[in-house]
């Protein structure tokens, strides 16, 4: 079977652009692949943090992990900072990295600028893209889907993955950049021109895994539209519509549906947003049903997650040990 890595970032609560683009998928994996899911606390460490909550965070993430549907059965489930391989095999990588290309990624130039620029950006905001190389070549997965936002950080890790093995030995598995299937794309449904993202700075609209029936039918409520009253407002335009095509995306994904299909069904906003109230809800409630089983047995969720660390350890020690052999260490 092909191996699969998959990481989420502790960077916010977990938002239903998480579970519509990305947990599902991961779900579905399950069946076909090697699966290996991780909590990403080590990233979401680039910028300011509070301690108490980042552990917060990475604990709930885990467990809507696992209530979203990840089985520890058919799944490798661990939090990166439980695998000390990681950060290992990023500083051998640094030392195969230049400071030149680091220096050209754009999502770093981006988040230093936000951080108030060189004063206020951490160095690991600068080395993210290694230890990003290292979570990647240390599961060895023969491809890596990517979005557009992550692409200059795949590209990166194979050509130091190639540049590694021509001057050291063929250490590591150079993985192929995979166009992924068209997930849904939710956007800020408050901001339709930005995603979802569970970092957004105002929470009105992002919806939240963990976000009850009124909350979301509050935000859902409030989501930007626009003031056509025509007898085809509703309809998927992401160009002139993009708050009701939004709208539309979100209930397609969440039924299995297409937006063009659900246009049909719903003659006006207020029965749109009825509609997606209701899809969204539907979603949610099996997801938070088990978060709360769940989290009534913190220990067995940290059991989980200790035996997918030590399962890590053993994936991931001869992979580190091989670099480091080749590299003139030990
Ligand atoms: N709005 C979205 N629609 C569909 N998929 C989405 N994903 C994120 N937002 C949406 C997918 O969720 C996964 C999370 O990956 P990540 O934790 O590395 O962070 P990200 O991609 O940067 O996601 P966020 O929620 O926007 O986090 P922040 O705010 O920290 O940047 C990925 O598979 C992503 O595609």
């Amino acid at each position: 079977p092909p191996r699969k890595l998959s990481l989420i970032t502790p960077s916010g609560r977990l938002t239903l652009g998480n579970h519509l683009g990305a947990l599902r998928g991961m779900v579905a994996a399950q069946d076909h692949a090697t699966c290996f899911f991780g909590v990403s606390d080590l990233h979401a460490m680039t910028t300011a943090h509070d301690p108490a909550e980042l552990r917060e965070r990475s604990r709930e993430v885990a467990t809507l992990m696992l209530a979203c549907g990840l089985d520890p059965e058919r799944a490798t489930l661990f939090r990166q900072s439980e695998v000390p391989a990681h950060t290992g095999l990023a500083y051998l990588l640094e030392c195969t990295a230049l400071t030149g290309e680091l220096s050209r990624m754009i999502q770093f130039k981006e988040k230093r600028r936000q951080a108030g620029g060189a004063t206020g950006a951490r160095a690991s905001l600068f080395t993210y893209p290694v230890l990003m190389a290292a979570d990647i070549l240390l599961y060895r997965p023969e491809a890596v889907p990517v979005g557009d936002d992550q692409r200059q950080h795949v590209e990166l890790t194979r050509d130091l993955a190639l540049r590694f093995n021509r001057s050291y030995g063929p250490v590591f598995t150079v993985p192929e950049i995979e166009v992924p299937p068209v997930a849904a794309r939710l956007r800020d449904l408050a901001d339709p021109t930005r995603k979802m993202s569970k970092s957004a700075v105002s929470d009105a609209g992002v919806i939240r895994l963990l976000d009850d029936p009124a909350t979301v039918r509050r935000k859902i409520g409030r989501a930007v539209t626009d003031s056509d009253t025509g007898p085809d407002a509703v309809r998927h335009d992401p160009v002139a519509k993009p708050g009701v095509s939004n709208l539309l995306e979100l209930v397609a994904a969440c039924t299995g549906s297409s937006p063009e299909a659900v246009a049909g069904g719903a003659p006006t906003y207020g029965a749109l947003k009825k509609l997606a109230t209701d899809a969204v809800v539907s979603v949610l409630e099996p997801v938070q049903r088990r978060y709360g089983e769940l989290a009534r047995d913190p220990g067995a969720v940290e059991e989980v997650y200790a035996a997918g660390a030590r399962r890590c350890v053993e994936e991931t020690g001869p992979v580190l040990y091989a670099a480091r052999a080749a590299i003139g260490l030990g």
